[in-house]
């Protein structure tokens, strides 16, 4: 085997997952080679900065390519592992597009050379894999590809789906187990020794179908049990019972663990990954599909409870509203629920609206020319006798009773559980549901 020092690995996008993933291999001694199509994110990775938030990550990039081991390049160099980490969006028809794993594949086909080892590690539909294999053995005749000759083939391919956490990256890319499925058995032996060298969950092999159907259905099942209990949220809000006490009273049940309402759901994984389900079985798939719409639908209903508790309030009065991206603790707004609903509310009532959100400077464009000001958390209590809580942010849950307690709140993460209920604002409320 190739000692870390000698190990090359190129990683093939540099975002949320690839960078993380190419600095993590890199501290191991391997060299490694990211390579991204954006010229902006290349210059800043060769200068040892990042450019997305995540806990660590600027610490340990800064020392891997300082110490030589990471560098970054639009252009593909031979190397003895590469992994894909591209995106894999949807189309507007909730179809799969998988064009950026096919060329980043096409990228790795021209310096590909045998004994390498391709490892997909986006999120993608069941059969992207052998898609790629077929690519690589249609590019590449020279090569005896896995699943297209007879006996040991020149390279190997495989699919390693990321399970890692936002704002927990770094953690959970070493202790999470990991799935390998390989194209055939000895694809997903020679994947596994190169996931040995770094992550010290457990590493599983089987095959690349069932390696990408099971990351499709661990967001999925994430997605169903959130959309339970946002349907349960709409349900308590027209009893006028308060959700986030029926889950506590419910989970002590052993056998019961339900997860938390909140806005909707946002990210660029749970609120897509379960399309690439109903797609491939639309028939087979009412649940999951449905559990994707009662997410979805959770954003007008917080709109417009969040309408109806504005318009009770005097003429003119500022409402903030606390948080803009997709989950608490981090600056991702992308696929945001808490977004939608406050550029929503910006549009309507334009200045009223003050948006507090700790993990920016500046408010994204959706709110230019509404008027909206993003101020801080002090001011916002000062200055507000509404508050909107859209995410969860830790330094918002610090906010004690006595500064909020005379305040219209609406509360769509269950971050305060000592605020008095407003009988106005409630019957408002009740009006909507
Ligand atoms: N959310 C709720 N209620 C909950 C939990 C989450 O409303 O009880 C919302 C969040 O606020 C957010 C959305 O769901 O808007 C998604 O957040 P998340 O923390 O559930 O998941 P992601 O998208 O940050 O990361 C998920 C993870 N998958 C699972 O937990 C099964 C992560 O392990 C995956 O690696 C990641 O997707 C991915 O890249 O696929």
């Amino acid at each position: 085997m190739v000692s870390e020092s000698e190990l090359k690995v190129c990683v093939l996008g540099l975002g949320y997952i690839g960078l993380p993933t190419a600095a993590v291999i890199a501290r191991t001694g391997a060299h490694v080679l990211g390579i991204d199509v954006h010229q902006s994110v290349v210059d800043t990775v060769n200068s040892g900065k990042v450019h997305i938030e995540e806990v660590d990550l600027d610490g340990l990039v800064s020392g891997v390519v300082a110490r030589g081991h990471l560098r970054a390049s639009t252009l593909i160099e031979p190397a003895d592992i590469f992994v894909i980490a591209v995106p894999t969006p949807f189309k507007d028809d909730h179809q799969p597009n998988i064009g950026y794993v096919l060329q980043a594949a096409t990228t790795v086909a021209a310096v590909l050379k045998a004994g390498d080892v391709v490892i997909l590690e986006s999120t993608s539909p069941v059969g992207t894999t052998e898609q790629v294999a077929k690519l690589l053995s249609q590019l590449r005749p020279d090569l005896r590809v896995p699943g297209h000759c007879a006996g040991t083939a020149d390279v190997a391919i495989a699919y390693c789906p990321e399970r890692v956490l936002p704002g927990r990256i770094l953690v959970e890319l070493i202790d999470n187990d990991r799935v390998i499925g390989g194209i055939t058995p000895r694809c997903a032996r020679k994947a596994l020794a190169f996931y040995r060298r770094f992550v010290r969950g457990a590493c599983v092999t089987t095959t690349a179908n069932a390696a990408e159907m099971t990351k499709l259905t661990e967001n999925a099942f994430r997605d169903v049990n959130i959309a339970f209990a946002n349907e349960l949220s709409l349900v308590a809000d027209r009893m006028g019972v308060d959700v986030w006490e029926v889950i506590r009273l419910a989970n002590r049940h052993p056998r019961v663990n339900i997860l938390s309402p909140g806005p909707g759901v946002g990210g660029h994984c749970i609120a897509v990954d379960p399309w690439f389900l109903v797609s491939a079985a639309p028939e087979e798939t009412p649940l999951i599909r449905t559990a994707r719409e009662v997410n979805d639908a959770k954003v007008a209903h917080t709109i417009a409870r969040a309408e109806a508790l504005i318009d009770a309030l005097p003429q003119g009065a500022p409402v903030a509203c606390l948080g803009l991206a997709f989950k608490a603790n981090i600056d991702d707004f992308r696929e945001s629920p808490a977004l939608a609903v406050a550029a929503h509310l910006a549009r309507r009532y334009g200045e009223r609206i003050h948006v507090v959100e700790p993990f920016t400077r500046i408010l994204p464009a959706v709110f230019d020319g509404t008027g909206v000001r993003l101020i801080d958390l002090d001011d916002a209590i000062e200055a507000c006798p509404a508050m909107i809580v859209l995410v969860d942010h830790e330094i918002f849950r610090s906010v004690p009773l006595d500064e909020r307690a005379g305040k219209q709140v609406y509360d769509t993460r269950g971050l305060w559980p000592d605020q008095p209920r407003h009988a106005r604002a409630e019957e408002e409320l009740r009006l909507v549901g």
